[in-house]
C-alpha cells in the first residue's frame, strides 16, 4: 500500500511515466483507447512495420504467425479485443498497467494468466531505444507468444514460481531466468537459430545482433547456469541462452526451485560474459539473406 502511495506521489510529481493515480491494488488502469492521437497511431505503425520487416529468418516462426493473427499492424490495438482472441486460444487476457509494477503484483498477474501491458507509447525520439518497457515493447514483444499453448503454460508456471520465490529469497534467480528466456531468449529449431525473447523482438538493432554478431556468447540453455548469470539492462546482451523448444523450457523449469536456490546461494554469480571451460559456444547464424539485408 505504501509502495502504491509513493508511486502515486511520484507520478503526480511527474517523476514517473505512468499515471499511477488511478491504479488499483493490482495496478490495473483503463487503456482509454480513445486518448491515443493520430500521431501516436502513426508512430505505432512506423515501429510495427520497421520491426515486422526484420522478422523473417530471425524471429521464431510461431512468433511471426501469432503476431499476424492479432491484426495490430495499422493502429494501436484495443486490449479488450486482443484479450478475446487470447482467451479463446490459451485463456490469457491483457491487463492495462501504468508501467513496471512490483514483482509480487507482476507474478500475481502471470499466475492467473493475465499479462500486464503498459498503456503509454514511447516518444518519437525514443524510436530506437527506450529504457523502461512501453506499449510497443510489451505488446509487440510479449503478447504474440501468449497464444502458443506451451509458452502460455510456461509463463503461468513462471508466475506461480515467482510467488513461491518471494518467500525463498529466490527473486534474483527468477529475474535472471526471465531475462534470459522471456526477454532475450534464442531457440535453435528445425528452421535454424531464431529469437523468441520480447526484448529482442521489439528491438530494431538487437534482433540482427543477437543472431549474426560474433561478439556475444550463445550457450545451450541450462537452468542453474542461467540463474547464476548476471545480466545487463543498458546494452546488447553479452550472452544469449538457446533452447531447443518451448517444451524444453517448460520441462526444464518444472522442478521445485527450492533446492536450486539453496545451492545457488552458496555460489558466486557469474559475470554476463562468462564462458566456462567445456561449455559450448554455438555459432552465429550468418545466412546470406541477412547479410544482404544488413548491408542494405
Ligand atoms: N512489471 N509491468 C511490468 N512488466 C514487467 O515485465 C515486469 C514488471 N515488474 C517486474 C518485472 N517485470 C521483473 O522483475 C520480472 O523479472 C519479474
Ligand atoms: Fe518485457
Amino acid at each position: 500500500e505504501a509502495f502504491l502511495q509513493s508511486l502515486k506521489e511520484k507520478s503526480a510529481g511527474g517523476e514517473l511515466r505512468g499515471d499511477y493515480s488511478r491504479a488499483d491494488a493490482q495496478y490495473v488502469v483503463e487503456q482509454d483507447w480513445d486518448s491515443y492521437t493520430e500521431a501516436q497511431h502513426a508512430l505505432w505503425r512506423r515501429l510495427y512495420q520497421r520491426q515486422e520487416r526484420l522478422l523473417p529468418g530471425r524471429a521464431a516462426r510461431v512468433f511471426i504467425d501469432s503476431l499476424a493473427r492479432l491484426d495490430a499492424r495499422e493502429r494501436i490495438p484495443r486490449f479488450d479485443q486482443i484479450s478475446e482472441i487470447l482467451q479463446r486460444a490459451t485463456g490469457w487476457r491483457l491487463v492495462a498497467v501504468p508501467g513496471l509494477v512490483p514483482d509480487a503484483v507482476f507474478f500475481g498477474h502471470l499466475a492467473e494468466r493475465r499479462f500486464p501491458v503498459t498503456v503509454w507509447l514511447r516518444k518519437p525520439e525514443e524510436f530506437d531505444y527506450i529504457v523502461e518497457p512501453d506499449l510497443f515493447h510489451d505488446f509487440f514483444g510479449h503478447v504474440p507468444l501468449l497464444s502458443n499453448p506451451t509458452f502460455a503454460d510456461h509463463l503461468q508456471a513462471y508466475g506461480r514460481g515467482g510467488l513461491k520465490a518471494m518467500g525463498l529469497d529466490g527473486l534474483p534467480y527468477l529475474a535472471r531466468l526471465y531475462w534470459y528466456t522471456i526477454e532475450f531468449g534464442l531457440i535453435q529449431d528445425s528452421d535454424g537459430l531464431r529469437a523468441y525473447g520480447a526484448g529482442i523482438l521489439s528491438s530494431g538493432g538487437e534482433i540482427v545482433h543477437c543472431l549474426s554478431s560474433d561478439k556475444p556468447r550463445r550457450i545451450p540453455f541450462e537452468l542453474e547456469r542461467v540463474m547464476r548469470t548476471l545480466y545487463r539492462i543498458d546494452d546488447y546482451q553479452d550472452t544469449y541462452f538457446v533452447i531447443r523448444s518451448f517444451e524444453q523450457l517448460f520441462e526444464d523449469t518444472t522442478p521445485d526451485f527450492t533446492p536450486i536456490y539453496a545451492r545457488l546461494a552458496q555460489l558466486p554469480p557469474l559475470p554476463a560474459d562468462t564462458l566456462l571451460p567445456g561449455e559450448t559456444n554455438l555459432p552465429a547464424e550468418k545466412s546470406a539473406a541477412h547479410q544482404a539485408q544488413d548491408r542494405a
